[in-house]
């Protein structure tokens, strides 16, 4: 079938919206039809050539939100006419990381995703002949995809596509980081480096954690009324404070108890360490930074009890934790619709990139 899609040529280059061919489903795949994708900054990431597992052309989006329109041989758990959310951290309950009760980092599929193809080794879209390649699984920046059964999480139908999409990363990264993988208690004292569209869902999580202090960190001033929003007791622009992680430690009685990077920036993840408290302190990794970017700090702060930690898609299973996100926010246990601030077509997703560097909007989504 042909498919409309925003496809990233090259590295550093605007999108190009063509007319895609697109194979149908294979054993054990989709076929989705893309409603709503959301622009995440890990995309922009990508399309700058950032990403060591970075692959041109190809079709980017990780944030979607759509319906099985055709299923292939074999599969089990969805039906055509089911709502979906497409998974970038699939859940299969079978292999080793899934089993272990340890990680959400399903190993089923990681590698031929890594590569931008689908689990058989090969692409489903092409252009006059040459070969596209998928993108963290996804590629929802397509109308219509093709996906692996265990990399869709089936929702409730009544959710609005144009925001539930965002629970597809931005939502769930941000919420569980805090409830999964740092487990933040009522009473705790948060700090969040970078207010964009995680940074704000770790506030709105924090909140819902109970947390005591909430320090947003941003370089924007612009961000101090929206962390405020969500939940955020204390703004700091480290432009405004001598040494940011002085000012941390004492504004919070010797540190954090949890912190967080969203900003990508290897120097803040070191100053998100620092500020948290002697003794047990834990700093989260969120961000993405570039290709070959190392992070450094005295190994005394890990002596002295900080703990430094990662999480991806906010440690969730997503076939199993993505449902119950939809269903908090449809019970409105947590916000999305203030954060979508822009929506576009297809035809005007460059604007939502241009509108991310220019720290103008929290989330911009493509409506098909
Ligand atoms: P965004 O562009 O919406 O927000 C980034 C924010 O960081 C902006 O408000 C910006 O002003 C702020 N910032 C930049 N440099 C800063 C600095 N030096 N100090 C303080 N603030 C600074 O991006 P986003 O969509 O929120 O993504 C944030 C990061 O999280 C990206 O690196 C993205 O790739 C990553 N990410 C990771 C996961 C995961 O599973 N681990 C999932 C989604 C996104
Ligand atoms: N491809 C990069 C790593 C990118 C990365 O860490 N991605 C996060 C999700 S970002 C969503 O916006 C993730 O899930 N990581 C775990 C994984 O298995 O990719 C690189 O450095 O090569
Ligand atoms: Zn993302």
């Amino acid at each position: 079938m042909k498919t409309r899609a925003a496809v990233a040529f090259e590295a550093k280059k605007p999108l190009e919206i063509v007319e895609l061919d697109l194979e149908g489903p294979k054993q054990g795949e989709v076929l989705v039809e893309i409603m709503a994708t959301g622009i995440c900054h890990t995309d922009a990431y990508t399309l700058d050539g950032l990403d060591s597992e970075g692959l041109f052309p190809s079709v980017l989006g990780h944030e979607g939100a759509g319906i099985i329109r055709e299923i292939g041989p074999g599969v089990t758990s969805v039906k055509p006419d089911d709502h979906v959310i497409p998974l970038y951290t699939p859940e299969c309950r079978q292999c080793k990381m899934c089993l272990s009760g340890k990680t959400n980092l399903c190993s089923a599929i990681r590698e031929t995703q890594g590569k931008g193809l689908m689990p058989d080794g090969t692409s489903r879209f092409s252009y006059k002949g040459e070969t596209i390649y998928h993108y963290m699984g996804c590629s929802t920046f397509s109308n219509f995809t093709v996906l692996p059964e265990i990399a869709v999480a089936k929702i409730r139908e009544d959710a609005p596509f144009k925001t539930s999409c965002y629970v597809g990363c931005g939502v769930t990264t941000g919420v569980g980081a805090v409830v999964n993988t740092a487990k933040v208690k009522p009473g705790d004292n948060v700090v969040v480096f970078g207010l964009g569209g995680i940074g704000l869902n770790v506030i709105q999580g924090a909140k819902m954690a109970g947390a005591d202090r909430i320090v947003g960190v941003d370089l924007n001033p612009d961000k101090e009324e929206w962390g405020r929003k969500f939940g955020m007791t204390d703004f700091v622009n480290p432009r405004d404070v001598g040494n940011v992680v002085e000012y941390l430690v004492n504004m919070l009685d010797g540190g954090a108890d949890y912190s967080f990077d969203c900003t990508g920036n290897t120097t803040v993840m070191r100053q998100a360490l620092e500020c948290c408290h002697k003794g047990w302190g834990t700093s989260i990794v969120i961000g993405v930074a570039e290709a070959g970017a190392e992070i450094s700090t005295r190994p005394f702060q890990l002596v002295t009890g900080r703990n430094w930690r990662g999480s991806a898609f906010g440690g969730a299973k997503g076939r199993t934790d993505v449902p119950k996100i939809v269903d908090w926010y449809m019970n409105d246990k947590i916000q999305i619709d203030p954060m979508i601030t822009h929506v576009l077509s297809l035809d005007e997703i460059n604007k939502g990139f241009d509108l991310m560097h220019e720290g103008k909007s929290i989330r911009s989504v493509v409506v098909y």
